[in-house]
């Protein structure tokens, strides 16, 4: 079986819950590798974007305002982990999307819940099949902030302003 890539969040209320070291820890395996990790503050156009597949449920606004940190803090933890099986074997991980129905040991079963409101808060996300995960991966990374990709990349040049440091500054 081929190496895979699937991208893991840490949802926001997985953060101001202090999970992601045991996220981190109980996707721990010789068997994958973290390639890729950063925090992100989500806009409304990657919110909606990552979740497009839904744009029709009832909960979708509620979905992409607990995405973007509304009812947490706004920041998710983004990570691109590669492994033989490693879709299949995180999702599991991760556990069933309703937090009531996932396995008790699993992420969503032990950590998740369902608001009043009705939203599934269910801690981390992880990639559903292996397309959703390279769309995913693409979507959340740049090739050049992941150690090494598993798609092809090609090389173009931009011109582009980027912020650095005011002391860095040559006069
Ligand atoms: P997944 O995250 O297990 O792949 P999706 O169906 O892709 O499940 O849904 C994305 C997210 O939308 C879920 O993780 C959950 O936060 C939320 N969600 C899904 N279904 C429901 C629902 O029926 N009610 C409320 N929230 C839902
Ligand atoms: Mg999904």
């Amino acid at each position: 079986m081929a190496v895979e890539q699937t991208l893991v969040l840490v949802k926001p209320d997985g953060l101001v819950k202090s999970l992601t070291g045991d996220i981190i820890l109980k996707l721990s395996s010789p068997k994958r590798k973290i390639m890729g990790a950063k925090i992100v503050t989500v806009t409304k156009e990657l919110a909606e974007e990552h979740y497009k597949h839904l744009k029709d449920k009832p909960f979708f606004d509620e979905l992409i305002r607990y995405i973007m940190g509304e009812f947490h803090t706004p920041r998710i933890m983004a990570l691109v982990y590669e492994g033989k099986d490693a879709v299949k074997e995180i999702r599991d991980i991760a556990g069933s999307t309703n937090p009531e129905e996932a396995h008790p040991e699993s992420m969503r079963g032990k950590y998740g819940r369902i608001t009043t409101g009705g939203v599934f808060e269910n801690v981390i996300h992880a990639s559903e099949n292996k397309k959703e995960a390279e769309r995913e991966v693409k979507l959340w990374f740049k090739p050049t902030e992941l150690v090494s990709t598993i798609y092809p990349v090609v090389e173009r040049e931009v011109k582009k302003k980027e912020y650095i440091w005011k002391s860095d500054l040559k006069k």
